[in-house]
């Protein structure tokens, strides 16, 4: 159990005297008598976006904070702004760095959920700031959704990377803010479609390293009052595979045979050493999933939680699944944004 200082004003026993409930079953497995309203930051985004239309859906009065509509805003981003309103979803526009504006809208809400693309992660200082002076929130996820960032030592580029996400972690801790770290592995179908690539249909798939190594690929978003100061860690036995497995299972499911090309782990280290900044993130995080299988790499301890555990009744989509979908509505792949 991590001990949380007493220095933040939100009143710990109300959280606590939730979680009692819910663990003797008052309330069923993810229901809250009183459903908080979330604030997401980062909401329009690859990751966001399912965070935001999760909360709708589980009936959460959601609000998102986001840059201001412009004429550079892009099309998509117009129409998924239309989509939320008609969701009844309530946009502030704002900067990062409008603090009082952060304050006002922080005070309307629960919970603080951010997925902010990289280049943004350590503007949730200002975002901690705001929480700090508001002084009611009752948890806060920030932008992690992806490896373990304190229990995994890849190489240089992607753990600078992570080393930020750790900074604002041990900033939520030192400031005594509830909180739940989420890590999802690879999530939200990113690195399936990576992979794969179904929507441009190659003829050859390249292979990090010798493709073996076991990857864990999550599909879901959650979040939960038993989760209060934890990490939550996303480890569905259906979706632990490796990129050769991957491969077959595409093979059967398309009829098409796939050549292999392998990329060398030492290639991969030496891109890694070599390309400038910031391509040398995306070669590191790829050498630290499918070469040294870091998401599988360590154990749970008793502080963690296992999010397939947690919600046992709960059907995580899994690859099997979600390659049927690849197979007749192929998504354009996604890129995460790195500088
Ligand atoms: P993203 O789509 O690139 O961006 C998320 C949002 O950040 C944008 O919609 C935008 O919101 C906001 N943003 C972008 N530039 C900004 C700027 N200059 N100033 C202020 N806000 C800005 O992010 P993402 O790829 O979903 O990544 C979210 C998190 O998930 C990150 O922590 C990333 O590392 C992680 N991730 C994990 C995986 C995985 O497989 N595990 C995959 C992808 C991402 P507004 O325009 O609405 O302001
Ligand atoms: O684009 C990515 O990788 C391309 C090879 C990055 C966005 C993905 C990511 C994954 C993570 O863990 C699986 C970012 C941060 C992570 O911790």
């Amino acid at each position: 159990m991590r001990i949380v200082p007493f220095k933040y004003k939100y009143n710990m026993g109300e959280e606590m005297e939730m979680k009692e409930k819910v663990e003797k079953g008052a309330m069923g497995s993810t229901e809250t008598t009183t459903k908080d309203k979330i604030l997401i930051f980062g909401g329009t985004g690859y990751i966001g976006k399912y965070v935001v239309k999760a909360s709708v859906s589980l009936g959460h009065k959601t609000y998102v904070y986001a840059r201001p509509i412009s004429e550079k805003t892009s099309l998509s981003k117009l129409q998924l702004h239309k989509e939320f309103q008609s969701l009844g979803v309530i946009i502030v526009q704002g900067e990062l760095d409008e603090h009082e504006k952060l304050v006002t809208v922080i005070r309307e809400v629960d919970v603080v959920i951010a997925a902010l693309a990289y280049p943004q992660v350590l503007d949730q200082f200002k975002i901690i700031d705001a929480i700090k002076v508001a002084g009611n929130i009752k948890r806060f996820l920030p932008s992690d959704f992806g490896c373990e960032e304190d229990r995994v030592r890849p190489l240089p580029p992607f753990d600078n990377f992570l080393e930020k996400k750790r900074r604002i972690r041990r900033a939520i801790e030192a400031a005594g803010i509830p909180y739940t770290f989420v890590s999802a592995n690879c999530f939200g179908a990113y690195f399936v479609n990576f992979l794969l690539r179904p929507y441009d249909q190659p003829d050859h798939i390249l292979v990090y390293g010798s493709g073996e190594a076991k990857a864990i690929c999550t599909i879901k978003v959650a979040n939960d009052p038993k989760t209060c100061n934890q990490v939550v860690i996303y480890r569905p036995q259906t979706n632990v595979i490796s990129q050769l497995e991957l491969i077959s299972l595409w093979e059967q499911k398309t009829g098409r045979t796939f050549k292999r090309v392998h990329i060398a782990e030492e290639d991969l280290v030496k891109q890694a050493k070599t390309l400038p900044h910031p391509e040398n993130i995306p070669i590191s995080i790829l050498h630290c999933i499918f070469v040294k299988g870091e998401t599988m790499s360590f154990r749970l301890n008793e502080n963690d939680v296992d999010a397939s555990k947690l919600y046992s009744d709960f059907q995580f989509s899994t690859i099997d699944q979600l390659l049927d979908i690849f197979l007749f509505d192929p998504p354009r792949p996604a890129i995460a944004a790195f500088e």
